[in-house]
């Protein structure tokens, strides 16, 4: 059962909000969920930033071909509301990370990020994404933003915008809807692949980790209010945690 009576879900962005709530409907309705565990129950996480309060309520599940499914709200104080949701697969099948990230404060979102991350090598989808999300419509948005450095891992559909009106974020919640249907979609008829190929899946889930722990903003915040440990603990095994390689 899903509990959708999250208390800091109704304090959120109304953007924040409408996300958390397309995302938990489409895994609801597409998928088999499975709970997930977390690490020492850091379901619920209270700390302070700066005087600010920093709450943190997470829910995560698994299905046969995700290992993890984890959709994260933060807020701190009334400055920043924060919603972080990453999908990965089972490296035992060919499917790529779906990601994303909506950061805002004060009324606003500053950063609106989406993407469906490969983990190949040469960084192609396979090719049920690519024919289905070539197909879809361009979208303009007023305000683009450019991807940090890290932001390599990334793949050409990627949407990172500041999103000017309601216009443009129904906009993206729409793109957002159809990244996960089309994901959920193929995460449920996956096919599991050779014991090579899920090396490949595996290093490249790896090097998207390693890329995120990169975020420094991500960082900042965690270690404002829980000091660099904790939030350099937290980063490797709550938000971008990956299973060994085999030896
Ligand atoms: N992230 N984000 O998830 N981050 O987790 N995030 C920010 O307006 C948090 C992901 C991404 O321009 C910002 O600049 C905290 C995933 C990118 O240098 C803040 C948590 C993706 C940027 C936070 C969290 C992802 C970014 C600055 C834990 C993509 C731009 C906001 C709950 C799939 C980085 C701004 C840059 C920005 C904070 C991307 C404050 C605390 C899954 C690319």
């Amino acid at each position: 059962m899903l509990d959708t009576s999250s208390s800091l879900r109704s304090q959120q962005h109304p953007l924040i909000r409408a996300l958390a709530d397309t995302i938990d409907s489409v895994w609801q309705e597409q998928l088999d969920l499975s709970p997930y565990h977390l690490p020492e129950d850091l379901g619920y996480i209270e700390g302070r930033l700066e005087g600010d309060k920093l709450t943190i309520e997470n829910r995560c599940y698994q299905t046969a071909t995700l290992r993890k499914l984890h959709l994260e709200l933060a807020k701190v104080g009334n400055n920043l509301d924060i919603l972080h949701c990453v999908m990965f697969p089972r490296p035992e099948y060919d499917l790529p990370i779906f990601g994303c990230d909506l950061v805002g404060g004060r009324g606003q979102i500053s950063a609106a990020i989406a993407d469906l991350s490969p983990v190949t090598p040469e960084g192609n989808l396979p090719a049920a994404y690519y024919q289905a999300l070539s197909q879809l419509p361009e979208l303009n948005f007023s305000q683009p933003r450019d991807l940090p450095d890290w932001g390599t891992i990334f793949s050409e559909f990627c949407l990172f915008i500041r999103p000017e009106t309601s216009q443009e974020e129904d906009q993206f919640l729409g793109r957002v809807r159809e990244f996960l249907h089309l994901h959920c979609q193929q995460a449920q008829q996956a096919e599991t692949v050779s014991s090579r190929q899920k090396n490949l899946n595996l290093a490249g889930q790896q090097n998207y980790c390693r890329q995120q722990q990169k975020n420094d903003k991500t960082r900042r915040v965690l270690e404002k209010a829980f000091g660099a440990e904790w939030a350099n603990r937290y980063m490797n095994t709550v938000l971008f945690d990956f299973p060994a390689s085999p030896n």
